[in-house]
């Protein structure tokens, strides 16, 4: 397993604007995570679903819903779950060595850090929606966040909708007038005319840091096997949004601590 980043793999991600990071899970970890998603999309997980913003994906007789707090019904028809750090496990998991590592390199040793969203991303079987080429900003945040993680909980590939990237993007914004990075379709087809996409294909548990800046998108699912994933935005924990609130932090004094979830949730039982 993937513990530490070689001066090597650090140089290729500064040139490059994403590295793939190789298995971050043991299967011990994976079975855990990909259980316990499963279990907090069926309403099984004991777990506070007021910390979570979750959107259903259209399907079974129902609309797509707004990304909204608390719980939409029991399917595994989920699109996207944000606040996972509120979750024991996933705040686990995003607390690694490995991530604590990569976040010195990026935003400094003494720097504590956020994060902006701790987001579970699924393509369902046969399912869904795509995601149109963009570069990972937000403009009501005082600063651009520089790093995410993307774990894969399944097999990622072209057939079920793999994230796509285009390297060395991360340099320059494309459309700095949007409030979340998205291309237009003239800058998107623009890009296409000069270079091909790279296929994020990965075996489940292993993952890939991409810089905020790095263009990327994705398919839907044409195959008969779920997509689900990971993705963990890191920032600087000073970053706050234009309504003045701060995020979630993760390393450094004031953490989120792991085990207060874990021994709430022991004690409720
Ligand atoms: O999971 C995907 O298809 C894309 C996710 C994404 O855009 C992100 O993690 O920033």
């Amino acid at each position: 397993m993937n513990v530490t980043l070689t001066d090597e793999q650090w140089r290729t991600y500064e040139q490059q604007g994403y590295l793939k990071l190789g298995k971050v899970l043991s299967d011990l970890e994976l079975v855990a995570l990909a259980q316990r998603i499963n279990h907090i999309m069926l309403g099984k997980a004991d777990c506070d679903y007021d910390r979570f913003m979750m959107q259903r994906e259209a399907g079974e007789g129902h609309e797509q819903s707004g990304q909204t707090v608390g719980f939409k019904g029991s399917t595994l028809n989920y699109r996207k779950i944000e606040n996972l750090e509120f979750d024991s496990l996933f705040l686990l998991y995003l607390q690694k060595p490995l991530f604590r590592e990569i976040c010195e390199k990026v935003y400094g040793r003494d720097t504590r850090i956020s994060c902006f969203r701790a987001m579970f991303m699924n393509k369902p079987a046969r399912h869904g929606s795509v995601l149109p080429y963009h570069q990972d900003r937000w403009t009501d945040l005082d600063r651009d966040p520089l790093v995410t993680v993307w774990t894969a909980l399944d097999p990622a590939t072209i057939e079920n909708g793999c994230v796509k990237i285009f390297p060395k993007t991360h340099r320059q914004l494309i459309n700095p007038e949007n409030p979340s990075g998205f291309l237009t379709p003239d800058q998107t087809n623009q890009l296409l005319g000069t270079m091909e996409p790279v296929n994020l294909e990965l075996e489940e548990g292993e993952a890939v840091l991409l810089n905020n800046w790095t263009v990327h998108g994705s398919e839907g699912n044409k195959s008969d096997f779920s997509r689900r994933a990971f993705s963990v935005c890191y920032m600087d924990a000073n970053t706050v949004s234009s309504a003045g609130k701060s995020f979630s932090v993760v390393f450094g004094s004031g953490a989120l601590q792991a085990d207060f979830y874990i021994n709430k949730e022991v004690k409720a039982n």
